[in-house]
């Protein structure tokens, strides 16, 4: 069984008062690594370290272009490692190997975009008029926390504290308790990289004592999460006591909206992909799939064929298609959802209940589910559900499908099948909705904005947009004038701008 420790000031460190917690696979049941539980006088020291790193400037005060060489070398060691880290996420929450490779893979693009966005970010100069220069530029904002979840902990650590640091701040990161270790293994790699000690410090425990002490603590600048809606809602309000920025990215409910001019086979592989990948547990996840009146028993027909095929298995198996879910509350979660779902008279089309399979018994499998039948006012329409759940709904026409389509809480993300683009273009004016994809679903990249409108969150990781979120504005107004005016040394007009 691994030990792990917290991460503070470049060292390896226990709780202060020696608690722990355990992290248990969702596919023996058994644990596999022993935690540090920070208490609030863990993330105190780690905020100080922080605080004390940003303060003398040993980071934020290296020219960019130093920065981006340190970022692409921990870039070039994260891709020597991503087979062994790959398999610790496995190990720890469940999510198929195949899936945390190819996720992984892509990482270290994270550190190469924010290392270049760093070096050739620019102020700039507006025209305030003759007699006057003004120099507007970014600085970093000071220590921020990250709180991240469990259903991709190395992607979405990344995505925060590459452009953090990239940036210039110093971090505090509290990475979800279900899978703390890979976040562990990032700070070390990235110290290791040149990263100077202090910069990046990690405080592994619960979010109701550890996650609630970093995000109250008076030391962080800015707060970025991404968790559930009233987790976020929580850690906003406390960024709005303490009038500190507040990134936020949350839960969702997407579309995918299946025209019937799209290729049967292409929509439904689309479907599958954007509805079961993580067994469901992403934020983006395909959970509404809307399908035109015209096609929807062909589609349906093609995609519950291919529902039934899908390989539940152990996740460490390159072979295995789809893990358990996280936990045995994640599961129970699901469960309740699709069973509220069948009470309220909904039709359960594949899945709706645990595989049978004995081999399968000690871990927290759920068989990939499709409901039919659903209508608006079903509480399953509107709730997250966060697991291997999808309901398939007929559309008319494209009023019919944007209607249905915002007709929900959330707006974070969704996908349009289409061969007609300019129909396809139509519909994403019209959505409410923060990420729209054209005949794909869950594509990210560090250079693409990636946040949600409504009750998804509040602002936007990666991209340019990002780093700037990461900055504040320091405004420098210059008098250039040959001589001083002298406001209270006359009586004459003067003008005062
Ligand atoms: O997430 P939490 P949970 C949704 C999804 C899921 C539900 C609950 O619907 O079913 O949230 O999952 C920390 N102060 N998403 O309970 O609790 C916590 O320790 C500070 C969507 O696992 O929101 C973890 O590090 N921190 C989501 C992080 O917040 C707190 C991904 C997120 O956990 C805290 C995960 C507090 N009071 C779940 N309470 C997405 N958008 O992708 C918790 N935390």
């Amino acid at each position: 069984m691994r030990e792990a420790l917290l991460h503070i000031d470049g060292r390896p460190v226990p709780a202060e008062d020696h608690a722990t917690m355990d992290v248990v696979s969702p596919v023996t049941g058994r644990t596999v690594a022993r935690i540090a539980h920070a208490s609030p006088g863990d993330v105190d020291r780690a905020v100080t370290a922080a605080r004390r790193s940003f303060e003398d400037r040993r980071w934020r005060g290296i020219a960019p272009r130093e920065r981006a060489r340190v970022l692409n070398r921990a870039a070039a060691l994260l891709s020597e490692r991503v087979h062994d880290l790959a398999a610790l996420e496995t190990e720890q929450i469940g999510r198929p190997i195949r899936e945390m490779r190819a996720q992984l893979a892509r990482l270290p693009e994270w550190l190469e975009y924010f290392g270049a966005v760093a070096q050739t970010d620019r102020g700039s100069v507006p025209d305030v008029g003759a007699g006057q220069v003004n120099l507007i530029r970014r600085v970093p904002i000071g220590v921020a926390g990250l709180i991240t979840p469990w259903n991709h902990p190395l992607l979405i650590t990344m995505k925060k504290v590459s452009v953090a640091v990239a940036a210039g701040n110093s971090v505090v990161i509290k990475p979800s308790e279900l899978g703390p270790l890979v976040p562990l293994e990032l700070a070390r790699l990235l110290e290791e990289a040149g990263v100077p000690t202090g910069v990046v410090n990690v405080v592994t425990g619960a979010g109701a004592t550890t996650g609630r002490a970093l995000s109250e603590h008076r030391g962080i600048d800015k707060l970025d999460v991404t968790g559930g809606t009233e987790t976020g809602r929580v850690i906003a309000a406390e960024a709005g006591r303490r009038l500190i920025p507040v990134t936020a990215e949350l839960g969702g409910k997407a579309p995918v909206i299946v025209f019937d001019d799209a290729p049967l086979d292409d929509a439904v592989a689309g479907a599958l992909f954007a509805s079961f990948i993580a067994t469901g547990q992403t934020c983006v996840q395909g959970s509404r799939i809307l399908v035109q009146d015209t096609a929807y028993d062909a589609f349906l027909a093609r995609l519950l064929e291919r529902v039934g095929g899908l390989r539940l298995g152990d996740p460490a198996d390159t072979a295995t298609q789809i893990g358990p879910l996280v936990s045995a509350v994640q599961r129970d979660r699901v469960a309740s959802a699709v069973e509220q779902a069948r009470a309220q008279g909904v039709t359960v089309a594949a899945g709706g209940r645990v595989p049978e399979d004995p081999a399968l018994a000690a871990g927290q499998y759920y068989l990939p589910t499709i409901l039919t039948e659903v209508t608006t006012s079903h509480d399953i329409w509107r709730q997250e559900v966060f697991g291997p759940v999808a309901v398939v709904v007929p559309f008319h026409d494209e009023e019919d499908a944007i209607r249905l389509a915002n007709d929900a809480d959330f707006g974070l993300a969704g996908s349009i099948w289409t061969h007609d683009t300019a129909r396809g273009l139509r519909m994403v004016d019209r959505l409410d909705i923060g990420i729209v994809w054209i005949n794909d679903h869950h594509r990210v990249d560090p250079a693409s904005p990636w946040g949600g409108m409504k009750d998804s969150g509040i602002g936007s990781e990666n991209a340019i947009e990002a780093f700037h979120a990461y900055t504040q504005m320091k405004s420098t107004v210059i008098n250039t004038a040959p001589s001083g005016a002298d406001w209270f040394g006359t009586t004459e007009p003067m003008r005062y701008s």
